[in-house]
């Protein structure tokens, strides 16, 4: 189902509207529904060609979800009433067709323009109406601008020497044809090994190609324990659903399961690992979010949580060299403290003699040629395609790159040169009405998509209806309100181990950017708890 132009005004080159939303992936959809239930008239700027936002965009060989069915979808029952899924972790096809499903359910489509990048926003001070350009020369006007552009819309890679020369197949994971790329027979490169590389390079070895995983640092990855569902199966849960969204709310990452109240240490050894046993075999991320509660906060809970990991990965590699590489005795970074990947056959495959994994810690890249890499100890290994799995300009990327300006005319860009500051992980003080969901300071990175996008978008939903009620027609947060928030993040995120580790959780995945946590790490409900409070009456904001 590819969009058609409306002969509605969607399109128009200049549209008015109440609210204009940025983005059509989960967020922005979920937005536009609940406004539309509240009266208001809403459009959405897309810059890719269709529904699905990551989902759209992500069609590198493997991609799929790695939170199980059902806490990876909306609790909007028109939407998961009439639909199941075919696997626990659906790939990114069938993720397609619920975004489909979606637009069927709620006709999302009709009042979206694809195609449609937002180059320039600004604030009118007399109407309190934003005017928003696009790069083909649209302008809209709305009374509030939200941005749901996710935290991975600026794809990112080093500028390597000679990268433009490769004369083979070259793309970054998140601008992979369509189509596909037939690796059948072929030597991959595989740069990176966060989720996308590890998914790549499972995938594209299955597939019967050559893979050459270039690993700066080890993904310390879980079994997902796939299994197909049956429709029949999930039309009997459904009746269950109501009760299992609004309990994924009441966890910390808006999962079906929640840490452990005892701590790592309050077990004995042989429970301990009775308890890890039970979490591995069931798989998925319990391990990492199901776990004692202290295995983010404590270096030494974390110690046996790494352990179990290295014992376990480390006994289904069997290349001595790889297995050091890829699962260290010693461990790089806390265990849980860059995102784990889930992986099927993951190791399996890397074991195999044809595939290769390059330590580039060891020895980095030095350029690429016409026909391959180079890498720092002279060795030139030629390739026919190179997949770039080197991640993205995560969390504030997106948003500084839209020539948002404040009410004084001053880019985000500049503004979050220095340091991100925005005021509850949604509005940014001068740039009053807008608000933004699943980006910076938000629970974003640390939760599941759709829990993170509801608990926001709620929130933005209610303010914005109470802001009618109440003839308010500004919003704009404070500086002092910013500030305020800015130290409860880092404190928060201050007593975890998270900023132990380089991350694109901190920001320190792109040279230069500054080091600091981008995710509230206080989990949903406590985040959910600090909004409420905050909009009750209006705290941290001038209103008028
Ligand atoms: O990006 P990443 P991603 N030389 O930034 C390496 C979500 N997601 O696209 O760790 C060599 O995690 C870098 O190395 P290091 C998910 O939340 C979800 O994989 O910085 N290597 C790292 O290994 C995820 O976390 C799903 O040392 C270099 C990799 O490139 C987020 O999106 C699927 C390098 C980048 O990993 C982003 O994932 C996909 C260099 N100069 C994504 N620079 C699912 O749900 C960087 N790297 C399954």
């Amino acid at each position: 189902g590819h969009p058609v132009r409306d002969d509605n005004d969607t399109y128009a080159k200049q549209l008015e509207t109440d609210v204009l939303i940025v983005g059509a992936g989960f967020g922005g959809i979920y937005l536009m529904h609940k406004l539309r239930q509240q009266g208001f008239k809403c459009k959405i700027y897309e810059a890719g060609k269709d529904l699905g936002g990551i989902w759209h965009w992500n069609c590198y060989p493997g991609a799929r979800v790695d939170s199980q069915v059902p806490v990876y979808e909306y609790s909007i029952p028109e939407v998961y009433e009439t639909w199941t899924w075919s696997e626990r972790y659906p790939g990114w096809a069938e993720l397609r067709r619920y975004f489909d499903h979606v637009d069927k359910q709620l006709q999302i489509r009709k009042d979206t323009a694809f195609e449609t990048r937002v180059t320039g926003a600004e604030f009118d001070k007399k109407s309190n109406k934003w005017n928003v350009k696009t790069e083909d020369g649209r302008q809209a006007t709305a009374r509030y601008l939200l941005l749901a552009t996710g935290f991975a819309a600026k794809r990112y890679f080093p500028d390597w020497k000679g990268l433009n020369t490769f004369e083979g197949i070259i793309h970054h994971s998140s601008f992979w044809p369509e189509e596909g790329v037939d690796v059948k027979g072929k030597r991959v490169a595989v740069i990176g090994t966060g989720s996308t590389g590890i998914q790549l390079s499972q995938e594209t070895s299955r597939e019967g190609a050559t893979v050459t995983v270039f690993q700066r640092t080890p993904n310390l990855c879980l079994p997902m324990v796939q299994r197909p569902l049956t429709p029949e199966d999930q039309m009997k849960r459904k009746g269950e659903y109501p009760r299992f969204f609004e309990d994924r709310m009441k966890t910390f990452a808006g999962f079906q399961y929640d840490f452990s109240d005892k701590n790592t240490f309050d077990d004995t050894p042989e429970e301990r690992e009775a308890f890890f046993q039970k979490l591995w075999d069931n798989g998925g991320f319990e391990f990492w979010l199901a776990t004692y509660a202290d295995m983010l906060y404590d270096a030494k809970a974390n110690d046996e949580a790494y352990n179990f990991w290295a014992k376990k990965t480390r006994a289904r590699i069997t290349d001595p060299k790889k297995r050091d590489i890829l699962a260290p005795l010693k461990k790089r970074h806390a265990f849980g403290v860059k995102r784990p990947s889930l992986e099927q056959d993951f190791y399996e495959q890397m074991d195999k003699p044809t595939n290769e994994v390059v330590d580039v810690r060891e020895t980095p890249i030095k350029r690429f040629t016409k026909t391959g890499i180079e890498t720092y100890d002279g060795l030139h290994r030629e390739f026919d395609i190179i997949a770039l799995a080197t991640g993205f300009d995560s969390v504030t990327g997106g948003m500084m790159t839209m020539g948002l300006k404040d009410v004084h005319g001053v880019d985000l860009s500049r503004r979050w040169a220095k340091g991100t500051y925005t005021y509850l992980g949604m509005t940014c003080a001068g740039f009053p009405n807008l608000m933004f969901l699943y980006g910076a300071h938000g629970p974003t990175a640390f939760s599941n998509g759709p829990s993170c996008v509801e608990a926001q978008g709620n929130w933005i939903v209610d303010a914005i209806v109470k802001a009618s009620k109440e003839n308010i027609t500004y919003i704009n947060p404070t500086k002092d309100a910013e500030e305020k928030w800015h130290k409860n993040v880092t404190q928060i995120s201050n007593k975890t181990l998270f900023p132990t580790a380089d991350s694109w959780y901190m920001g320190a995945n792109i040279p230069g950017k500054p080091r600091e946590q981008l995710n509230y790490a206080g989990g949903i409900p406590l985040y959910e708890k600090e909004t409420r409070a905050a909009l009750e009456n209006w705290e941290g904001f001038i209103t008028a």
